[in-house]
């Protein structure tokens, strides 16, 4: 996936038309969104829609899919469906889940981003001990595109050396969780940013000196 100047928007916010003002106001800046239950909840699958026609955006939904294989299937197949161009799904739930993401993906001609560890505090209490296995068996399995925290490096250089360089890792915690963009991207392809853009008294500028800040 190519992400223009290697950021993602994550567009947790729960009203369509605020959103639709700080994606006007940064567009310039940004080709690919990220939303996840916040906004699609609140709003709708058809936000999904909404984003490709009104911005041309590649959308990537963040449903955290984490189900038994038949539940997956159906909740990949939905999200392709309605428009996505990519869907985030857990590893923890082993390989079967994953693959059922993963068919559906191929089946739309879509992706499939493979989370492995998280970007909170408390991942590091269950889901960090598996996490490096998580991406073993994503590599496995022929996944290409992973997420990875920024706001702990050396978790993330460890998981980029497991999924290789030509993998597509994509990485939360910049900003407000603490991360550092220019750190994170020496080994990720892309930055998730959601608040520190969209909860900015100016989220041009955010953007602006976010982009600076990683040249
Ligand atoms: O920049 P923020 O902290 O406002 O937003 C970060 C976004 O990334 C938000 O949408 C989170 O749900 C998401 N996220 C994490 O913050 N940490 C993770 O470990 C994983 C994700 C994510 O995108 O998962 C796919």
């Amino acid at each position: 996936m190519n992400v223009k100047n290697n950021i993602i928007l994550a567009m947790d916010l729960m009203d369509l038309k605020e959103a639709e003002i700080v994606c006007e106001s940064i567009n310039e800046y940004i080709d690919t969104i990220k939303i996840g239950y916040p906004l699609t909840l609140a709003e709708g699958l058809s936000t999904i829609g909404f984003f490709k026609d009104n911005f041309d955006y590649k959308v990537i939904c963040d449903y955290k899919v984490a189900d038994i294989p038949a539940t997956n299937e159906k909740i990949a197949n939905q999200t392709f469906d309605a428009g996505a161009d990519a869907i985030i799904c857990h590893g923890f739930v082993g390989p079967d889940s994953v693959d059922a993401c993963k068919i559906s993906a191929e089946e739309h001609d879509k992706d499939v981003f493979l989370l492995t560890e998280m970007s909170h505090p408390g991942a590091v209490k269950f889901l960090q001990k598996d996490a490096d296995d998580i991406a073993k068996m994503g590599v496995e399995m022929g996944i290409t595109n992973y997420v990875a925290p920024s706001t702990r490096l050396d978790r993330l250089s460890e998981i980029r050396d497991i999924v290789g360089k030509e993998s597509f890792i994509i990485s939360p915690g910049v900003g407000t969780q603490g991360g550092d963009p220019k750190e994170t991207l020496k080994y990720s392809n892309a930055l998730i940013i959601g608040r520190s853009i969209y909860n900015a008294e100016d989220p041009k500028g955010a953007t602006k000196d976010i982009i600076d800040s990683i040249q």
